[in-house]
């Protein structure tokens, strides 16, 4: 790749490191010490645009699950309760273009893995610096394509919590790569369109990484792509497995919400607060809304929901039209046990507390003796075992 390395401009802050003795330059810190045609830089920008392509995917999609999930107050009534399966294509997205992301990483990492031997190891105190931003970006994404995978697999083997960790190494890995774009883009500008003799094997490498994207990609997208239910042999779900033909995150069993008082009521609290037994919600008027829940682990799977709106709930209890509203399960612990919806959500028809799912009764995992649908919302947010709700 040296005859791509722009020569280097001396500036005043990139001060000229000295060369270390040429004896330590052994294994692979050899001249020539490796030979594919493969590691240059033409490849490398192909396979970046495919990368980047992903990643910028997987960026902004992840940032809107983070604010539906964790919206700043500013936002919080704004956030829109349609598309109704806004947030199963979007998340959906996010898993595919996190989950394409592995291949393509790892074909970009070969490619210019030999960088990493490059002789003298520092130039200059401005080579060190992009060196160090480069180790920063690579194990940003790594953190981040490898905690992401082992989410979708419900598999937390570290002490940190998930999903801020996520968020936060994604915001170092979006702007460590728009650093190495911005330090590279020249170099980039002069491989974007094929230049003139290309290498023997490129075809058959790029031809290869695309098979291994497709073939991650089509072998697990089946959990939230209808169409490709047939092929999703290694993600973690099938949406059509399950009681009630639903998959189930968290159970009954593991929520300790298996039996039910025979004296449950919801209660609900506002300016005239009241509780009303299960007989009380039948006679309630009835709704249906064919909704989907769409995990943050990607998978996601429609039903036809029955129960009663939200808003009527709320407006029973003299609740104002703006009003949020706080929901919490009968579960004794978790993260999930209390959630808390805005009003957008709140006052929308199709937000049901429901009671049925594809006309049964839910199952005792689906939330039984009730549980909030909404549209356009993360499934963790689907509070099940709803025992209260509260309008604030
Ligand atoms: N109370 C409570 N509700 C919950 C959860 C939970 O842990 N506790 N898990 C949520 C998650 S992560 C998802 S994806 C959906 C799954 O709903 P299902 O099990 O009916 O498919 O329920 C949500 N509701
Ligand atoms: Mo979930």
């Amino acid at each position: 790749m040296d005859e791509d390395t722009p020569v280097p401009r001396r500036r005043s802050y990139d001060l000229p490191l000295p060369t270390p003795p040429d004896v330590l330059r052994r294994g692979p810190l050899r001249e020539g010490a490796f030979r594919s045609a493969l590691h240059e830089p033409r490849t490398a920008v192909v396979i970046g645009r495919w990368l980047g392509a992903a990643l910028l995917t997987c960026f902004l999609t992840g940032l809107f699950s983070h604010l539906l999930q964790e919206p700043p107050p500013w936002l919080r009534d704004h956030l829109p309760s349609r598309p109704v399966s806004g947030y199963q294509i979007t998340q959906g997205l996010h898993v595919i273009s996190g989950i394409a992301a592995i291949p393509l990483l790892g074909a970009k990492l070969w490619t210019v893995y030999p960088k990493l031997f490059e002789w003298p190891p520092v130039r200059s105190v401005g080579h060190a610096v992009e060196r160090l931003g480069i180790a920063v970006l690579v194990a940003a994404l790594l953190l981040e394509v490898f905690t992401g995978l082992l989410n979708t697999l419900q598999w937390y083997p570290w002490p940190f919590p998930f999903r801020q960790t996520h968020f936060w190494i994604g915001w170092l890995a979006t702007g460590g790569l728009l650093l190495h774009v911005g330090a590279k883009a020249p170099l980039i500008a002069r491989h974007w369109r094929r230049p003139g003799p290309g290498v023997a094997q490129r075809r058959a490498f790029l031809g290869a990484v695309t098979a291994s994207v497709a073939a991650v990609t089509l072998t697990t997208a089946g959990q939230t792509v209808p169409w490709l239910r047939g092929l999703d042999l290694f993600a973690p779900r099938r949406p059509d497995i399950g009681p009630q033909g639903l998959p189930v995150n968290r159970t009954a069993v593991q929520a300790g919400t298996t039996a039910v008082a025979a004296d449950w009521r919801l209660r609900v609290d506002g300016p005239q607060p009241y509780e009303l037994t299960m007989a009380e919600l039948l006679a309630m008027p009835q709704y249906e809304a064919e909704l989907p829940i769409a995990c943050v682990e990607g998978w996601s799977a429609t039903a036809r929901w029955g129960g009663v709106r939200v808003a009527d709930l709320l407006a029973r209890a003299g609740a104002r039209a703006g009003a949020r509203v706080r929901v919490t399960s009968l579960e004794a612990g978790g993260p999930y046990r209390v959630t808390e919806m805005p009003a957008t959500y709140a006052r929308d028809p199709l937000t049901l507390l429901a009671l049925r799912v594809n006309g049964e009764v839910l199952h005792p995992d689906h939330g039984y003796p009730a549980r909030i649908i909404a549209p356009n919302r993360p499934g963790v947010l689907q509070t099940k075992w709803v025992a209260r709700m509260e309008a604030v």
